[in-house]
């Protein structure tokens, strides 16, 4: 194994040469569970924890290493490494933290694609897809769209169903498979590209590790529990995410999402529904919110039926959501600053009485 085999690049490895830090291994996070890392290197693959000085100089979850992540490490033995640098990402995957409201949630990072997966049978569902693609397009990944469980359904509704998807999302690949039958394999297999990093996104049940597991061609993928004892007697429970393919392709598996929440998307939107964006040049106000205006080019196409609806909803239930994320950050951060100003004028004012 060379890290080449698990996308190692140049780039990269001229970051470490001009960082110093050739003194150091390098690996992928390959699993991630409360603080603690398994990080696939040339060794094996290690537990890991971060060096005290990152934790205490992390401004937010970005700070953190994260699935997918290269790290620059110092081994000690197979239970034992710390974790000095996260090196560049060229993709970060990020949602609105579930349940803390401002916070972001990093899913995965160095991603070239992303396959969306919705089950055919009763996950399907179009609002859904845009907001992951919404996700895709502001970090970056190529996304593509897969029908899963086509087994379970008639080819008629199949049919409609990427009818359905291809009259909102343009531009998007879009493959029909079944894990069971296997259908569509052949179409994904040659997407697949050896040196490049996919990701898996998608609700609970849809069938990511079972696709995963049968590209894969090993029996037995761990998609169960591992757990590993520590050298401090703690344990770190998580299963392997990140697999390489015999075509060199890699691939990382994602727990199932319930909500997709948008976080700081501009471009991801813009990207997901150019259309909109494209036509509000052309409204009459600069500042136009596509609500409410007269002139509003955007209410005029959606009145025409050359925008969807549906589509339309979606966008600005999207657009203020991620208003709100924006609002509630600046905010914290006004906050902060405030709470600086009061103790710098507090410190200014000790020092004074000293004198
Ligand atoms: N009929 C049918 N069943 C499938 C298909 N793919 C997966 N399943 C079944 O659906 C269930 C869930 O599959 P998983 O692969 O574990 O789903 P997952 O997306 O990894 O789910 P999480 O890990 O919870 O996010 C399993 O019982 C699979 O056997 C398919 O194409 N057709
Ligand atoms: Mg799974
Ligand atoms: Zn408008």
């Amino acid at each position: 194994m060379r890290l080449e085999d698990f996308g190692y690049n140049n780039k990269l490895e001229q970051f470490r040469n001009e960082n110093n830090l050739i003194n150091f291994e390098i690996g992928r996070v390959i699993a991630e569970h409360k603080e603690r890392y398994i990080v696939k290197t040339i060794k094996g693959e290690i537990e890991a924890e971060i060096i005290g000085n990152m934790r205490f100089t992390a401004k937010s979850r970005e700070d953190f290493p994260a699935v997918g992540d290269w790290v620059a490490l110092t081994i000690y033995d197979q239970d034992f490494a710390i974790i000095h640098k996260i090196l560049p990402r060229f993709s970060i995957i990020k949602r609105q933290a579930v349940g803390q409201f401002g916070e972001i949630q990093i899913i995965a990072t160095n991603i070239d694609y992303a396959f969306l997966v919705q089950a055919a049978d009763r996950d399907f569902n179009i609002n859904r897809l845009e907001r992951y693609l919404t996700i895709c397009h502001s970090s970056k990944v190529s996304p593509i769209i897969l029908l899963s469980k086509t087994d379970l359904i008639d080819a008629h509704r199949i049919s409609m169903i990427l009818v359905n998807i291809k009259t909102r999302i343009k531009n998007v690949p879009v493959i029909a498979i079944s894990n069971e039958t296997q259908d569509g394999y052949g179409e994904i297999k040659t997407i697949i590209e050896k040196g490049k990093t996919y990701c898996m996104l998608g609700s609970s049940g849809v069938g990511k590790s079972t696709l995963l597991n049968n590209l894969s061609g090993k029996t037995i993928m761990q998609t169960d529990i591992i757990s590993q004892s520590t050298n401090k007697g703690r344990h770190v429970t998580s299963h392997r995410a990140l697999i390489i393919l015999e075509n060199g392709g890699i691939l990382v598996d994602n727990p199932g999402m319930r909500e997709v929440g948008i976080a700081n998307s501009t471009s991801g939107l813009e990207i997901t529904f150019d259309m909109i964006f494209r036509l509000s040049q052309s409204c009459k106000f600069k500042d136009c919110t596509h609500t409410h205006e007269t002139g509003c080019a955007v209410l005029e196409a959606v009145e025409k039926g050359d925008i969807d609806r549906t589509s339309y909803e979606n966008y600005l239930k999207m657009e203020r959501e991620k208003a709100h994320f924006e609002s509630t950050v600046a905010e914290s951060r006004k906050k902060d600053k405030e709470f600086g100003k009061i103790v710098k004028n507090y410190k200014k004012a000790m020092k004074k009485k000293k004198y």
